[in-house]
């Protein structure tokens, strides 16, 4: 037997426990408070999925959830302080996919340290670039990913802290504010419920006429004027069937019998054409509730996204309020007619 062959019998077990233990490149800690800490990335993971607890996972179910509902299990932590800690969330899909074990399957993670995982699909906060109706998921059967259609129900783990990545993938937009189309000044549009993922995916203020998303030219109510143009929006990701209340800032005072119009299809009538929204008109601001699948959205079905296009008409068309030259014309129109009138009774007497 030479040295060299010596040396790799006497260290045989050393080289092949490393490389056993190579492919690993996460180090977790555990914490002993039902939470494991990868001190490679620096995430702190909830041990268990969601639904299960105790020592080992081994209490309760696995529960499964739609993507929006998993955004709401996040919510639902942190107002229960779950585990003693309130910025729980859901994961990225680059966070999620950290906890694969490339050496392992079925499930694709370390059992040591999340026992009771299910070999199957979990969320992630990621939406699907090229179709926000879908998200990212991981699989941990086989450590796979890919993106489906947020209504699914998959398994949730929830992480905190760490370095946030794509933190952007998993912002949800409330509030736009951009100039008028019609250089009046700046419009904020904000709106509130829908559930924790409901956001604008779309969000524009347009012309009354010749933008691509405006309405047909000539198709505008008679004696209407929109001073400030339409808001055209879309949001996504909201509850099915959930009510959003919009309030819409605009940059001057709305006249007196100000209505909030829309153009599109209603419940009763599946055309376009144009309709009075119920909305409250006070001061500046227009606000109006929708219903997603009832009137005010263009798609006309409980799905978790609502289109809507419409914005406040002034009754009188443009000319509101008469100009110097108008107030002109009627004093002399007046005068012109106690001139008739004094004519008329001249000749009577
Ligand atoms: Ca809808």
């Amino acid at each position: 037997m030479t040295t060299l062959s010596r040396f790799f019998y006497r260290f045989f077990p050393a080289i092949l426990a490393l490389l056993v233990a190579w492919p690993t490149y996460a180090a977790f800690t555990d914490n002993n408070d039902g939470t494991i800490t990868d001190t490679v990335t620096g995430l702190t993971w909830d041990q268990c999925s969601w639904g299960l607890s105790g020592a080992g996972c081994a209490a309760g179910a696995a529960s499964l959830h739609t993507w929006t509902q998993a955004l709401g299990v996040a919510v639902a932590a942190n107002g229960a302080s779950h585990k003693g800690r309130n910025d729980w969330r859901l994961p990225s899909k680059n966070e999620l996919e950290s906890l694969v074990k490339i050496d392992a399957y079925a499930p694709a993670i370390d059992t040591t340290a999340f026992p009771g995982t299910m070999s199957d699909l979990y969320w992630s906060s990621t939406n699907f670039a090229s179709n926000p109706a879908d998200a990212w998921f991981v699989f941990f059967y086989d450590g796979s990913t890919d993106a489906y259609v947020k209504s699914s129900t998959y398994y949730v783990r929830l992480v905190r802290g760490g370095q946030l990545f794509d933190s952007f993938d998993s912002l949800v937009v409330t509030s736009y504010t951009a100039p008028s189309a019609t250089g009046t000044g700046n419009i904020t549009a904000s709106f509130s419920g829908g559930g924790p993922g409901c956001g604008y995916t779309v969000s524009q203020f347009i012309p009354l006429t010749g933008h691509g998303a405006s309405p047909p030219a000539g198709s505008a109510p008679a004696g209407v004027s929109f001073p400030h143009g339409l808001f055209d929006f879309t949001t996504g990701g909201c509850t099915p069937g959930s009510t959003i209340t919009l309030v819409v800032t605009y940059p001057q005072a709305l006249p007196a019998g100000t209505v909030y119009w829309k153009y599109g299809p209603t419940p009763t009538d599946g055309s376009y054409h144009w309709y009075q929204l119920p909305a409250v008109i006070a001061g500046n601001t227009a606000t109006f509730s929708i219903t997603d699948g009832g009137l005010g959205d263009d798609d006309l079905t409980a799905n978790g996204t609502i289109v809507d296009q419409g914005g406040p008409g002034v009754p009188g068309g443009a000319a509101s309020i008469p100009t110097l030259s108008e107030w002109a014309m009627l004093m002399l129109a007046g005068l012109m007619g106690l001139f008739g009138v004094s004519a008329m009774r001249r000749r009577g007497a």
